[in-house]
């Protein structure tokens, strides 16, 4: 009796351990900034204008176009990264039209390959390499209030990958706590937004000199209409090759 209690108490602890830090789940310590006094950010979200990209040293802003339309996500049209040691900014155009009745359920995905390392992470479904997925973290939110007002991509869900090394499926977990002022973003344009995100307050501390990223864009009955990277689209377009994500440099 004494030793079935032990070997439940030990049971119990080891499960409320696997709770508390699950596989592969990111060092949630840090996290302290977010205060961007005395940071002269290379690039304006809030100026309604894209132009200060054109003040960038071009070989450091990774770029991602569509290729060709086909009936597969032809909604997002061009997606634009730099970052920094501050933050990752990004530029998304897309075809307004695609989001046909604004609101909270549509926006768009931010998936990271955060630490750069094609042997961890997962979810292969939408990016390359095929059957090997390598993303470690997703930010999931929308740009639109339930009456179809613009807003920022403010607060994200911020998850995971919780599933298998290489896996597919949907396998990501919340992470609970994030600090609303991750990110910021604002409509240039109707089909343009431009924004960023904080990475001293993106819970992960296994930052390479680069990452991968990549997005999607999904509309008001949460359809995914965008994609960008993609690869080109088969003989018969319908369905699109995958391709990996953009490969980032931190330009600090
Ligand atoms: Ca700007
Ligand atoms: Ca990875």
């Amino acid at each position: 009796m004494k030793a079935n209690w032990k070997l439940a108490l030990m049971c119990f602890a080891t499960i409320a351990m696997a709770a508390c830090n699950p596989q592969n789940a990111p060092d949630q310590g840090g996290g302290g900034g977010g205060d961007l006094d005395g940071y002269n950010p290379p690039i304006d979200v809030t100026d309604k204008s894209l132009a200060d990209w054109d003040n960038l040293d071009p070989a450091k802003v990774a770029v991602a176009e569509l290729k060709a339309e086909h009936p597969y996500f032809p909604a997002l049209k061009k997606v634009q990264v730099y970052a920094d040691s501050i933050c990752i900014f990004y530029a998304l155009t897309f075809d307004p039209t695609a989001i046909t009745a604004p609101n909270e359920t549509a926006g768009y995905h931010i998936y990271l390959n955060a630490d750069n390392d094609p042997n961890t992470g997962g979810h292969w479904d939408l990016f390359g390499p095929q059957n090997k997925g390598n993303e470690d973290l997703l930010f999931e939110g929308s740009v639109w209030d339930n009456d179809g007002n613009q807003t920022s991509y403010l607060p994200p869900h911020v998850e995971y990958w919780s599933g298998p090394v290489g896996g597919d499926d949907w396998k990501w977990t919340e992470i609970a706590n994030i600090n609303e002022k991750i990110s910021l973003s604002q409509f240039v344009s109707d089909g343009v937004i431009e924004g960023y995100l904080i990475r001293d307050l993106i819970p992960w501390k296994k930052w390479s000199d680069a990452f991968e990223i990549g997005f999607d864009l999904y509309d008001d009955n949460y359809t995914g209409v965008g994609l960008l990277p993609q690869g080109e689209a088969t003989d018969n377009g319908q369905q699109i090759g995958r391709q990996s994500k953009l490969k980032v440099t931190f330009d600090e």
